[in-house]
This record gives structure tokens, C-alpha cells and sequence, in this order.
């Protein structure tokens, strides 16, 4: 999928759009989603024009692939979620429901997430 350079979390990286930061380093963003589907509701993205995760597994340059899951590990921590636990979702595509084209893992967590799949 290319990449749309003006994509809303293209523009959260530039500063552009405001956002409310859990974390940040050179390689990746957390931010809390507007639109929270659990009292824990992070987004982390990666500091780099990709579009799904299988763009950025194929493609992206092992640096930036390292520092991203590094960082991830930082949300995780900063959160203090790793004891009692959280989903990780990436949506990818039409089918997958993603509806902003800049790469995005949601964090889940603070109360028991439920199912692995809706129907909706
Ligand atoms: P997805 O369906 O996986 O592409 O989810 C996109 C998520 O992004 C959705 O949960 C709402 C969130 N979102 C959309 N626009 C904004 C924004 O401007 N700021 C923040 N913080 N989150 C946003």
C-alpha cells in the first residue's frame, strides 16, 4: 500500500496535530488514542514512512525495526501493564479494518480485553 505522506499520524509526528505522549525516542511515538476502547489505549508508531507491518518487517532497516520493539518494551513498562497483561493489535487494510495509513500497534489494557475477534 503507499504510503500517503499526509496521513494524521504523519502530521502527530511533525508536530502538527497535538497528541497526548506516553513516550518517545528516534525510532518511535506512543500516544494515547483519541478514542479509547479501554482504560488503557496506546498507540506506538514507528518513526518511518510505512504503512503495515509487513511493509515495515520487509523493509525497514534493522536499526529502525530494533529501536522500534525496543521502544514498544518502554511503553509496556512506562504503562506498568507487563504483569497484568494487554492486547496488541495492528489493523492492516481494507479487511482489517486499519483506518489510518501510518503503521500503528494499539496497546490495550486496565481490564480484561475480552475475546480475540469481534464481529463488527
Ligand atoms: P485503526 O482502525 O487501526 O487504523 O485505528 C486508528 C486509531 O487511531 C483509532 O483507534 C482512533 C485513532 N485516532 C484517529 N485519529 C486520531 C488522532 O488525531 N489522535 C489520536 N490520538 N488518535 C487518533
Amino acid at each position: 500500500m503507499a504510503y500517503q505522506p499526509n496521513n494524521i499520524f504523519a502530521r502527530i509526528l511533525e508536530g502538527e496535530i497535538p497528541c497526548e505522549k506516553v513516550y518517545e525516542d528516534d525510532y518511535a511515538l506512543a500516544f494515547r488514542d483519541i478514542n479509547p476502547k479501554a482504560p488503557v489505549h496506546v498507540l506506538v508508531i514507528p518513526k518511518g514512512e510505512y504503512t503495515t507491518l509487513d511493509e515495515f518487517a520487509g523493509a525497514a532497516p534493522a536499526e529502525l525495526m530494533a529501536g522500534f520493539f525496543r521502544a514498544f518494551a518502554e511503553v509496556v513498562a512506562l504503562l506498568g501493564i507487563a504483569e497484568s497483561g494487554y492486547r496488541t493489535i495492528v489493523n492492516t487494510g481494507r479487511d482489517g479494518g486499519q483506518e489510518v495509513a501510518h503503521l500503528h500497534f494499539h496497546v490495550l489494557a486496565g481490564r480484561p480485553i475480552g475475546r480475540m475477534v469481534g464481529r463488527e
